[in-house]
């Protein structure tokens, strides 16, 4: 029994989840998946703003291979704030396996990016959903971002869709590649040729260092999965997600990525089966080629870019 107890409300992730009927081309990477914890061996971090279940690398690799990924991107969670011990600990437990992005602050040593780095990690994480996280001021995440670009890393940025003009300048000028999470999360009530999805298609095209992760259907959709795990789902579950995700790798098909989500943090009315979220892989990336770079080439040139054979 842990010593932290779980915000209430929070769903646990799906227990058994289905085989997928996608199968996945081979080398398929999980390119945005957590760890929590266990809180007993990696304490929740205590600014936190919510605490999750326990999540620990055995869980999140048992799922990797029952999906049939050949990778993950484990993304450090707020639920650890700067403390990349737990995330840290999964990469190196993955035999090369597994690549990080962590949560560094303004005071972090060269040593320790040097640690990281030879943890695997790759990326740091700047996080602008309020619910989610303190204000910290801009010109410290450009130092930071200064710092780890000379290392090759990137940065992934989280934010909601509503705040993009506000962060645009901040964006535009960082000097890394730049990975989106879900796609901005754009209001999906909006539809697909909103104003404000426009503009963050517009950020990718004026800006050809900005990739987006095509990910969490399940936390951006209004309808749901539409059917029951297991039952015929002719055009995918989520469906009215898919039309964003369609329309960012028809254009961009070089600068994007997938992932999980896995154990999908903060959902309190529906957990998605990971099995049932692979399937709807070809429903937004429709042929073999864009399913290799979406999931294989794309994630391999970011991520492990000295066993990146180009095809
Ligand atoms: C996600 C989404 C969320 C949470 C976090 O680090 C986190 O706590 O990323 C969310 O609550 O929307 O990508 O996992």
């Amino acid at each position: 029994m842990s010593a932290f107890e779980k915000t209430p409300g929070w769903l646990d992730w799906y227990q058994g989840p289905s085989t997928p009927r996608f199968q996945l081309p081979a080398g398929a990477v999980d390119a945005h998946c957590h760890v929590f914890g266990p809180g007993d061996e990696f304490p929740f971090a205590p600014e936190r703003k919510y605490t999750p279940c326990d999540a620990g690398k055995a869980q999140l690799f048992a799922l990797r291979d029952h999906l049939g990924f050949a990778r993950n991107v484990i993304v450090q969670a707020t639920c650890h704030g700067a403390d990349n011990r737990a995330m840290v600990d999964a990469c190196r437990a993955s035999a090369g396996r597994a690549r990080g992005v962590a949560t560094v602050r303004r005071s972090v040593t060269d040593g320790e990016l040097q640690d990281l780095h030879a943890a695997g990690v790759r990326g740091v994480r700047f996080n602008f959903v309020k619910r989610l996280v303190d204000f910290t001021p801009k010109d410290e995440l450009l130092e930071i971002a200064g710092r780890i670009a000379q290392l090759g890393w990137h940065v992934v940025v989280y934010f909601e869709a509503a705040d993009l003009p506000e962060l645009w300048d901040f964006f535009t000028r960082l000097p890394t590649t730049v990975v989106v999470d879900h796609m901005g999360r754009p209001d999906v009530a909006q539809g697909v040729d909103s104003a404000e999805f426009a503009l963050f298609l517009q950020l990718m095209r004026e800006h050809p260092n900005i990739w987006s992760k095509l990910s969490c259907p399940e936390r951006l959709s209004l309808t749901g999965p539409a059917a029951l795990p297991g039952q015929p789902l002719e055009q995918g579950a989520y469906r009215d997600v898919q039309p964003f995700a369609r329309r960012v790798i028809q254009e961009f098909p070089e600068r994007v990525l997938w992932g999980t989500d896995w154990p999908h943090p903060n959902l309190r009315q529906h957990m998605p089966d990971d099995g049932l979220l692979v399937d709807v892989i070809p429903h937004i990336a429709p042929t073999a080629e864009l399913q290799r770079k979406l999931l294989v080439d794309n994630p391999m040139r970011l991520y492990w870019p000295e066993e990146f054979c180009p095809p």
